[in-house]
């Protein structure tokens, strides 16, 4: 920690200079803070006058969004470079580029994507993406099922597993996602209109508390794969053409559900904020019928592309044996539901919420949604087995937002 500042808009400069040679000797900066996740300081250094620009990702020693009084493992943004680095190789480029990892700084220097957009403000805009599921699907597919125990030498797989214990970042997961939302007080920061109904409807159901407990234990036990561990819609940047995946600081080897659950559960709290913020008409009728599509493909696509990958590279003997591609597949995605549901329910109770919901002006439509929202996180939680096609998505949708 000696050589550890804090970075700023100007210290970010020579720091950057100091240890690449990226930028020409005349270059004209331009430099901005531009994080706004809840753990980092991210910023942006552009070259004007050369049009070059990257991006510095440096740890705080505390979660940023709560302040001091909540440390955190500054150490948390090598696992990160470690794992973006693997993904890239295993994607063909589905993340940004590392340039490098300073461990003394505890910082990240990376390629700037600055022709994309976070898909979570582009999704706020209304905005269509019509390349997202089959690149997110490939995405999914190539860095989960590729680091498996069915597709990977059994003791390399471990070194991985070793070598990715992310112990304080998945407490925050544990707690945030799986335990906090399903109990009263601790971090939970809702509306004053949902106290009554989260306690009548979440936390005094015996069934829910349950299956919420099940969860969690698979989420700590099942070590199936490298898993992003945070992918929501603010953790990928999107264009018309091309995804690209970011901020996996969360990565640990857990259960493949975990990833999937996220993306779906954001793309289902989206289709909600639209169904009851937008004004009717046929922009919003685009919109939501593209959205829910895009549900139904992300879980239908994700299953497709892991059942014809499975023959070209699965390598366990066991694992080749006649029905067990399909048991494992639908194990996956029984509990993709369930994952879903819990992040569903943590953000409209829990600590960190999303601008999707928490965005919306109408404040009856607000409540309409994020009710709707827990009820539906609910019954895919409980129901979970029922949910293995993106249809039985959209039918679920379509009993409750009518
Ligand atoms: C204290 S961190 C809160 C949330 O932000 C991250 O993006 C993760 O989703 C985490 O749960
Ligand atoms: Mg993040």
């Amino acid at each position: 920690m000696e050589k550890y500042y804090e970075l700023d808009t100007a210290s970010v400069i020579n720091y950057v200079n100091g240890k690449l040679d990226f930028f020409a000797k005349d270059a004209e900066y331009e430099c901005l803070e531009i994080g706004d996740g809840n753990l980092n300081l991210v910023f942006r250094v552009n070259d004007k006058k050369n049009d070059k620009s990257l991006i510095v990702k440096q740890s705080l020693p505390y979660v940023r969004a709560a302040g001091e009084d909540w440390p955190l493992d500054i150490g948390r943004g090598e696992i990160e470079s470690r794992i973006l680095q693997i993904e890239y190789k295993l994607t063909n480029g589905l993340v940004p580029e590392i340039y490098l990892y300073d461990g003394d700084m505890c910082c990240m220097v990376m390629e700037d994507l600055s022709d994309y957009k976070i898909m979570r403000y582009g999704l706020i805009e209304h905005e269509i993406y019509p390349n997202f599921v089959e690149q997110i699907a490939d995405f999914m597919v190539k860095t989960l099922l590729l680091t498996s125990d069915v597709v990977m030498e059994h003791k390399e797989k471990k070194d991985y597993v070793k070598s990715f214990i992310n112990p304080e970042l998945c407490e925050i997961t544990e707690d945030l996602v799986y335990t906090e939302p399903f109990n009263i007080g601790a971090r939970n920061d809702m509306e004053e209109n949902l106290v009554e109904f989260h306690k009548k409807n979440i936390v005094d159901d015996p069934k829910l508390a349950i299956e919420a407990a099940k969860l969690k234990f698979d989420f700590m036990n099942n070590a199936q794969a490298l898993l992003h561990g945070d992918l929501h819609t603010g953790s990928i940047f999107v264009n018309k053409e091309q995804t690209k995946v970011i901020d996996p600081e969360f990565a640990f080897y857990g259960p493949i559900a975990y990833d999937i659950g996220a993306l779906v559960a954001n793309l289902i709290m989206n289709y909600l904020s639209s169904f009851y913020g937008m004004q009717e008409g046929p922009e919003k009728e685009k919109y939501c019928s593209w959205m829910l599509k895009t549900i139904k493909d992300t879980v239908d696509v994700t299953k497709t592309k892991f059942l014809s990958e499975w023959d070209d590279v699965v390598t366990d003997k066991m694992a080749k044996k006649e029905g067990y591609k399909e048991f494992w597949v639908d194990d996956v995605f029984i509990n993709t539901a369930g994952v879903s549901g819990c992040e569903m329910t943590r953000r409209t109770v829990g600590f960190a919420h999303v601008k999707d919901l928490d965005g919306m002006t109408d404040a009856k439509a607000r409540y309409k949604a994020k009710t709707t929202n827990l009820l539906m996180a609910k019954e895919l939680i409980i129901n979970r087995a029922d949910y293995t096609n993106g249809q039985k998505y959209l039918d679920l949708i379509g009993k409750y937002c009518k």
